[in-house]
């Protein structure tokens, strides 16, 4: 079974685009995948160090996580932190990425702003221990919202030089595979990596402004839907959300250069296990003042289960806590088994 691992940062309200992005992806992916989610509690710390209640934050996240369906029996739940061969491997693939390469990160350009020199040194290497989380299970399939396509190309780049550099010492050990990377035939021991991010809504964009993207960090409340929001909260915002004048296209290339509206049919889409083409093909020629209401039906009706379970779950944080140290356990046997092989190839004495 190809092997899924993805993960989520505990820092703030998860919101639609978080659930559309990743979670509800996460979720179709158990029937035919070995699935490994992560609560990315190490990650959460880059941009700001100290948290307000982290042990609360990583909760919520792991009940979004059982609340919307994943099954944490079958597949694995549990916290980064509690697998500190992550954090290992982040130091080694630190050696094999280049500055250069972190440097061209856009969300670290984001998220560091001006003042770059101010920057954490994790915020810098975060997609190194990005890679780490994915490349310590070997995972192959990775379901993630179009921001972190960047961050996925560059796991790639460290698994190919890291196959590169020690390709005589995998092979000398019998580990790796031969594999073709695009023409080039080489020995890999790290596969590469199949980012996961199709969908009607791959980027879900603020609700105050459709060129920006929805985030936890935006100062406005309004700009996004939270997954903890109640039914009149997400009917007033998206009642307010920015719109355009016209009607609805009757096809989704009439969306082109109505970003906002394209966010909602989007929006819709997903929601409702349509193409943008089925919902305007039932929306089409129709106002804003028509559409929106039963876009609040939808999303009243998909989020308002997971929101009570979410509830539902976090006042029983002994039972939260079992699931997370039991994926915890099963995870570190499975990465330790990685970075046993990772430590001879590169020639550490253990
Ligand atoms: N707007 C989005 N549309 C689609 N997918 C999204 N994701 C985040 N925002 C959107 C996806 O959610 C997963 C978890 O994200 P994260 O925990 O890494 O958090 P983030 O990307 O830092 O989240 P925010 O809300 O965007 O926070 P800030 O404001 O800090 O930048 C990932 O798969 C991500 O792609």
């Amino acid at each position: 079974k190809p092997l899924v691992f993805s993960g989520v940062q505990p820092t703030g309200n998860l919101h639609l685009g978080n659930y559309l992005g990743a979670i509800r992806k996460f979720v179709a992916l158990q029937e035919n995948n070995d699935c490994i989610y992560c609560v990315v509690d190490l990650h959460s710390i880059t941009a700001q160090l100290v948290h307000e209640d982290l042990p609360g934050q990583i909760r919520s996240i792991a009940a979004a996580f059982i609340a919307s369906g994943i099954d944490p029996e079958k597949h694995i739940v549990f916290n980064q932190s509690a697998v500190p061969q992550h954090a290992e491997l982040a130091w080694i693939f630190n050696c094999v990425a280049r500055i250069g390469w972190m440097n061209r990160m856009t969300q670290f350009k984001d998220k560091a702003g001006k003042d770059r020199e101010n920057a954490s040194l994790g915020l810098l290497a975060y997609p190194s221990l990005m890679a780490a989380d994915i490349l310590v299970y070997r995972a192959t399939h990775v379901p993630v919202g179009d921001d972190q396509k960047q961050h996925l190309e560059l796991t790639r780049d460290v698994a190919q030089k890291f196959n590169i550099d020690f390709m005589e010492h995998i092979r000398a050990r019998g580990y790796g595979v031969d594999i073709l990377v695009g023409e080039e035939p080489i020995h890999a021991y790290f596969p590469p990596v199949e980012p996961l991010i199709g969908g009607p809504a791959p980027r879900v964009m603020s609700l105050r402004d459709g060129t920006k993207k929805m985030s936890k960090s935006d100062p406005s409340d309004l700009s996004r839907i939270n997954l903890m929001d109640d039914a009149d909260t997400i009917s007033k915002k998206i009642r307010k959300a920015k719109t355009d004048p016209d009607a609805l296209p009757s096809e989704a290339g009439g969306l082109a250069g109505r970003p906002e509206a394209e966010n909602l049919v989007g929006i819709y889409a997903a929601l409702s296990d349509k193409t943008k083409d089925e919902v305007l093909a039932e929306f089409g020629g129709q106002q804003f003042s028509v559409f929106k209401p039963a876009l609040v039906d939808l999303a009243v009706t998909v989020l308002s289960p997971i929101t009570g379970e979410m509830r539902r779950l976090m006042d029983d944080t002994a039972h939260i806590d079992a699931i997370l140290r039991r994926g915890g356990e099963r995870a570190r046997a499975r990465a330790e088994k990685t970075m046993r092989e990772v430590r001879e190839i590169i020639g550490f004495l253990q």
